[in-house]
């Protein structure tokens, strides 16, 4: 664990923010990426007591970027170990008739296009080192499509079946790679999802919604398994949860 050096993207906020803070503890060197460069500075500040952060700011839906973001690493950085494609959001929560053509493409391109990109220029170290270990935050979302979910569900879908793929195609590489599947997590994502609205706080409400926390510790589970073990694809939801719309709630 100790010695790996790990990617993640959407370290500014949630889960991403989250499994940097638990895997700094370990002393792994991290590479932290993002769009918003203060927190990206906020959060370096914090966990150099613990570990080496690079960070690295940019825009997964800009390819050049993504590809450059990669290229700028410094030698010691440069062998990535674990890379962690987390970066995502939903945006918006519509009806097809009635769905926003910006928000589909925003899913798209930042949950699907993004994690290509940035897999792309991360996978051929990967495949000259012959080891490596890709962890794909999907959703429960991946799995079941639920009302006015259509696009955001589509894109988890698509990060699910591109994982099958990475893990087929990657197998005689020997390099590992998962999907991590949650359900409700208590993050910022439902302030992306509706724009700032205050519907956003009932999200969480009248149960108890998983943790960024228990996501990042899922992560670091999967990461310190032994080199034969590769966990493939794993699904959680809060307990009040059991499936995308079935939630007991208190109020
Ligand atoms: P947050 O909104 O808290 O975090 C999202 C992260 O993604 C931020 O760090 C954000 O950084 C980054 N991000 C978003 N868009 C871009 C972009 N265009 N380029 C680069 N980075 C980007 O949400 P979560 O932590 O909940 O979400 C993380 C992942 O978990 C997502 O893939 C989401 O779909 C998935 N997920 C979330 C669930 C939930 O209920 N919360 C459940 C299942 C899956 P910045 O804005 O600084 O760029
Ligand atoms: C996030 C969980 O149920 O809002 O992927 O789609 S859900």
């Amino acid at each position: 664990m100790k010695n790996k050096t790990v990617l993640i993207t959407g370290a500014t906020s949630g889960i991403g923010k989250a499994t940097a803070y638990l895997l700094a503890q370990s002393g792994m060197r991290l590479i932290l990426c993002g769009r918003r460069q203060s927190r990206l500075e906020t959060i370096e500040s914090e966990l150099s007591k613990f570990t080496d952060i690079h960070t690295l700011t940019f825009d997964v839906r800009d390819k050049a970027a993504c590809f450059e973001a990669i290229e700028s690493l410094p030698d010691n950085f440069k062998t990535i170990d674990v890379l962690i494609n987390n970066a995502g959001n939903a945006h918006g929560l519509d009806p097809i008739e009635t769905g926003s053509i910006e928000d589909w493409d925003a899913m798209m391109d930042i949950n699907v296009k993004g994690l290509l990109y940035v897999s792309k220029a991360v996978i051929p170290g990967m495949v000259n080192r012959q080891s490596g270990h890709i962890i794909n935050i999907g959703s429960s979302a991946g799995k079941e499509v639920y009302p006015k979910g259509n696009v955001y569900c589509a894109s988890k879908h698509a990060v699910l079946a591109i994982t099958e793929g990475m893990r087929i195609d990657l197998n005689e590489y020997g390099i590992k790679v998962a999907a991590v599947n949650p359900g409700l997590v208590e993050t910022e994502f439902s302030k992306v999802r509706f724009k700032g609205d205050a519907i956003a706080d009932n999200v969480y409400k009248g149960y108890k919604a998983l943790q960024a926390s228990d996501i990042a510790e899922i992560i670091g589970f999967i990461i310190s398994r032994p080199a034969h073990v590769n966990i493939a694809d794993l699904l959680v939801f809060p307990t009040a949860q059991a499936n995308s719309i079935t939630i007991k709630k208190t109020l």
